[in-house]
């Protein structure tokens, strides 16, 4: 048997990091990360057989547990005839007549391989569509590592054009992106002052779920939306987190407010690489071949991808009580963990929107970044640590989110409730 140590030496030999996605390399927490070897229902298993209780849920597309039967049984019976063949397939329609059903707003769909790929594409379109250049994102918001969301605000409010947050992202690209605290609606006000008919879309997760989790506070999304039919601009959900996990419906059904395009992720391929984005014929006929943006992908609707995400899709579809019990134990995980903190006298904040939870070490409360970032983060790297050794497996970093499935049983939430008493107390 190999050690995720040893595995660890050799990936750093050939991979940067050792690993193929940053966060995973653990270095947030200050540990080895650990090589899941298999994974069934709410656990995963190392390579040394230790078994946890999963809160990553491969940061969310395993919302009905890992390696469900009836995912993994289409996904079986789709290999037997191939496994990409760069060319339309019957499960492309029914995956996109699937969707149109189930989330509001949206007449058509393109799917391409990922969430970054998503967001990407439906920025392009919303450029194309308007004919303007710069977009407005939020601080904390996460939408994949595309040029134009690798950005920061600038250092003061006269300089608000964005700065790159990555080597490599030109300047000029960064310029273009505005950014906006979260729930801060006067800011964005503020910037369609400054930039009369030059914003093509305003881009937010619903949910904000990559700086812990920050839900909107009331009337932030319905003002977004307000500002955006004033101004001209389209209103972009990226729902690669909540889509289909919130609600059927995402994040446009479970607030009541309508997006122009919305972008999905990893959800919508049950675990495989997918992603998508939708939005009404008049906008989405603007997409290549109907109209001239251009974006195209021989992976994209991949025969197997759509089998697994038609069966997660369906299974949601036909089975709405899976959305009533994700939001019971995920309630009912937050409030065990509230009393933890009470109980021990730990400052936690535990925020917590639908099946999405997140631990903040602070004693404030937490709804922008600027509050996210108080959150002592040697204490969530203790907290990782010790219950990691309670078989817990959470995030490897503070500004994530906790993913709760519904495989997760009372007996999986107690036990991690009760860890997280004890972990605390220890803090
Ligand atoms: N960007 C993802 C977390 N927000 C990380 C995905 C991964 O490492 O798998």
């Amino acid at each position: 048997m190999e050690s995720s140590e040893a595995l660890f030496e050799r990936a750093k030999k050939v991979m940067p990091g050792g690993v193929n996605s940053p966060v995973r390399a653990f270095r947030s927490v200050g540990l080895t990360p650990r090589f899941i070897e298999k994974a069934d229902g709410a656990y995963i298993w190392d390579v040394e057989g230790n078994r946890y209780i999963d809160y990553v849920c491969s940061w969310g597309p395993m919302i009905l547990g890992h390696n469900h039967p009836v995912i993994r049984e289409a996904v079986e019976k789709a290999i037997k005839d191939g496994l990409s063949f760069g060319a339309s397939t019957k499960r492309e329609v029914e995956i996109a007549e699937l969707m149109i059903d189930m989330v509001p707003h949206i007449e058509m769909v393109r799917m391409v391989n990922s969430g970054t790929e998503a967001v990407m594409s439906a920025v392009r379109l919303a450029r194309g569509a308007t004919g303007r250049d710069k977009i407005l994102k939020f601080e904390g918001c996460y939408h994949g590592h595309s040029d134009c969301m690798l950005v920061k605000a600038g250092s003061s409010a006269v300089e608000e054009q964005g700065k790159p947050s990555s080597a490599g992202v030109p300047v000029g690209t960064a310029q273009d992106t505005l950014t906006a605290p979260f729930n801060d609606l006067a800011a964005v006000e503020e910037l369609f002052r400054r930039y009369p008919g030059a914003i093509a879309c305003v881009i937010v997760e619903p949910v904000a779920a990559n700086m812990g989790v920050v839900g909107p506070d009331s009337g932030f999304l319905q003002g977004l939306r307000a500002l955006c039919d004033k101004e001209g601009s389209l209103l972009i959900f990226d729902e690669v987190i909540t889509g289909f996990r919130l609600a059927e419906g995402g994040a446009q059904s479970y607030f009541g407010v309508k997006a122009d395009l919305v972008t999905f992720g990893k959800i919508i391929g049950g675990g495989m690489p997918v992603g998508a984005y939708a939005g009404s014929r008049a906008l989405m006929e603007q997409v290549a071949p109907c109209g001239p943006v251009y974006q195209a992908g021989t992976l994209s609707g991949n025969p197997v991808a759509m089998a697994a995400g038609l069966a997660q899709l369906r299974y949601l579809h036909s089975h709405p009580e899976v959305y009533t019990a994700l939001s019971e134990k995920a309630s009912y995980l937050a409030q065990g963990l509230r009393k933890a903190a009470a109980t021990t006298g730990a400052p936690v904040q535990i925020n917590q929107v639908g099946s999405l939870v997140a631990p903040f070490f602070t004693p404030d409360a937490v709804h922008s970044f600027t509050s996210a970032s108080k959150s002592d983060l040697k204490k969530y790297a203790a907290y990782f640590e010790k219950m990691l050794r309670r078989g817990i497996y959470l995030a490897p970093a503070q500004f994530e989110a906790m993913f709760v499935s519904y495989a997760h049983s009372a007996a999986d939430l107690d036990e991690t409730v009760q860890a997280a008493r004890d972990v605390f107390a220890q803090l």
